[in-house]
């Protein structure tokens, strides 16, 4: 292994910026840091959520891509209808492995289906919201769903098609739940915007519309779980198990009666902060409903997020049933962890993923031994790097003012607080944290390297530098990273593999990447700087310190 303890990250971090032009050093200088933490474990002040630089190949994506595809996408009973050019659709059509499980095959499922206006240039030219009105027409009468929702692409922003007239017109006439989403691509600097465009619909339109009080003796929602790869199914089970009822899931394996009483939980769990907080914060303040961070991802973090729940609630029974349900997982975890962590400990990871994952996957290497020595998020904010205690200072760009804040009020009849101020704050004292997220900067190594929005000069920089065991990213960077001899693990979609989420997503991950980083396969792919002359850092590792970082051998 060319893993060296000696390779120093801030003179990475200069490395990495000597490619670039001053203004663009300067600019990635706030985006790049090596991770130290104060005394009360606080991390440094990270630049986040800012426009990517033209031409640095960044690994984000889009508004739309974030409000159709990532809140509303894993939803199957609603259809959803991309306004714009048939692209738009096409390259969102069945790209997340967001599974779904209807009950029987005569229930709605629209997901292997993509709908799509199919904009023409006259369109463009004369309007489009004359297409749209017949889209959702014929939708109706081909499919007859219980809602239609419509997303705007950018020439719909462009030409400012009125898609929220047509909906509402349509709604009308149908008489069932029609709505738009104003997520053109170019609304944010990032999918993220379309996050928060996605909450905001949901809930001015759907949340709150079925006040049915749910079956269950402990009711919960659970948000900001997409059911990648089958996770939503695992925690399922695990929380059936346990004796509490699902009353929704923003959105893995949803559906829109979910949603429309989700307001109905007496808890709300927030896995993904990044991708529905707002949901989370506005459902409280309407409604009463308190919500917590929690982290399914790694067989410890599920187990205390069990007990997290089992503790919010307070009954004995519940504890009981939790507690068996930890003890029947374990010792298969314990027995994998024992055969595959001696494989791979003391190996290296990179995460470069979304919003989410680059934190809650540390979990999962750390149970196996291996260390994360960089990560980065996509397009997740300071709050989701930092905790959430920096949110008063997090400046509001004019990028950010665009998206519309929903001003939310308790409502009058249904304002129902599940617990006392008093029951909060003693839970609170007793490790409990409501409205909280700590981040992932304070759980990272001081001295790791956290970097928002990698470039893939930088991906590569850091590969050649480093080489990383694993490398964890998308499609988009997969086989860059592996034709340089490095095995890229796709923490979006998992490739074919998960669930990984709760204890038995934990056994799969730790077989998958075990098998990753203990073939042979890699050392018979010669990487391109082996061949290389030009004096690089590594080569002055070599020169300067001698032992202290092997050139990068052939694995064995
Ligand atoms: Fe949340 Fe996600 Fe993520 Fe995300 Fe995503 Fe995703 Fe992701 Mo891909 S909602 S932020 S926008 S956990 S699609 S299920 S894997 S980038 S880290």
């Amino acid at each position: 292994m060319s893993d060296s303890p000696s390779i120093r990250a801030d003179e990475v971090r200069e490395e990495l910026f000597k490619a670039y032009p001053a203004k663009v050093a300067r600019k990635r200088s706030g985006q790049i840091l090596v991770n130290e933490k104060d005394p009360d474990g606080a991390a440094a002040p990270i630049a986040a959520n800012v426009r990517t630089i033209p031409g640095i190949i960044s690994q984000r994506g889009c508004t739309y891509a974030g409000c159709k595809g990532v809140v509303l996408g894993p939803t199957r009973d609603i259809v959803n209808i991309t306004h714009g050019p048939i692209g738009c659709g096409f390259y969102s059509w069945l790209t997340r492995r967001n599974q779904t499980r209807p009950p029987t095959n005569e229930h709605d499922n629209f997901i292997p289906y993509c709908f799509s206006t199919d904009m023409q240039e006259e369109d463009i030219v004369f309007g489009g919201v004359k297409r749209l009105r017949q889209a959702i027409q014929e939708a109706h009468d081909i499919f007859h769903p219980k809602a239609i929702a419509v997303f705007s692409t950018c020439p719909v922003g462009l030409i400012g098609d009125d898609v929220h007239a047509v909906t509402r017109e349509m709604k009308e006439k149908l008489g069932i739940n029609v709505f738009a989403f104003s997520c053109e691509g170019y609304r944010g600097v990032s999918q993220s915007a379309g996050h928060h465009i996605a909450n905001n619909g949901l809930f001015k339109h759907v949340i709150g519309l079925n006040d049915t009080p749910p079956a269950g003796k402990f009711n919960l929602g659970m948000l900001g779980e997409y059911n990648i790869g089958g996770d939503a199914f695992v925690l399922e089970d695990l929380i059936q198990r346990c004796g509490i009822n699902l009353v929704a899931t923003l959105s893995g394996n949803s559906t829109m009666d979910q949603f429309e009483n989700a307001h109905m939980a007496d808890l709300n769990v927030v896995m993904c902060h990044r991708s529905i907080n707002y949901v989370a914060d506005m459902i409280q303040k309407r409604f009463g409903v308190p919500w917590f961070k929690v982290n399914f991802i790694g067989a410890e973090s599920s187990a205390k997020s069990l007990r997290k729940i089992a503790r919010y609630f307070d009954d004995p029974e519940l504890t009981e049933r939790t507690e068996a349900v930890i003890a029947e997982e374990m010792p298969g975890v314990e027995a994998a962890r024992a055969e595959i962590r001696p494989r791979c400990e003391g190996k290296r990871a990179m995460l470069f993923v979304g919003g989410s994952r680059a934190h809650h996957y540390q979990d999962l290497f750390r149970e196996i031994g291996m260390e994360t020595i960089a990560a980065g998020y996509e397009f997740a904010h300071r709050d989701d790097y930092e905790g959430r205690r920096v949110l008063p200072s997090i400046k509001v760009d004019a990028d950010s003012r665009n998206i519309e804040e929903l001003h939310v009020e308790p409502d009058p009849q249904r304002y129902r607080p599940r617990k006392t101020a008093e029951e909060l704050s003693s839970m609170a004292q007793r490790g409990l944290q409501f409205n909280d997220y700590e981040g992932m900067m304070p759980e990272m190594a001081e001295g790791s390297l956290v970097i928002d929005d990698i470039s893939h000069h930088e991906t590569q920089r850091l590969i050649e530098i480093y080489r990383p065991a694993v490398f964890c990213a998308g499609i988009k960077e997969k086989f860059a990273v592996q034709k340089m001899g490095v095995p890229s693990k796709q923490l979006h979609s998992y490739d074919y593999g998960g669930p990984y989420a709760g204890f038995r997503g934990a056994i799969n991950f730790y077989r998958d990447i075990d098998q990753m980083v203990n073939t042979r396969i890699w050392s018979l792919i010669a990487p391109p700087w082996e061949k290389e002359t030009r004096p690089t850092l590594e080569a002055s590792y070599v020169r300067n310190r001698p032992g202290s970082f092997e050139q990068a051998p052939a694995r064995e």
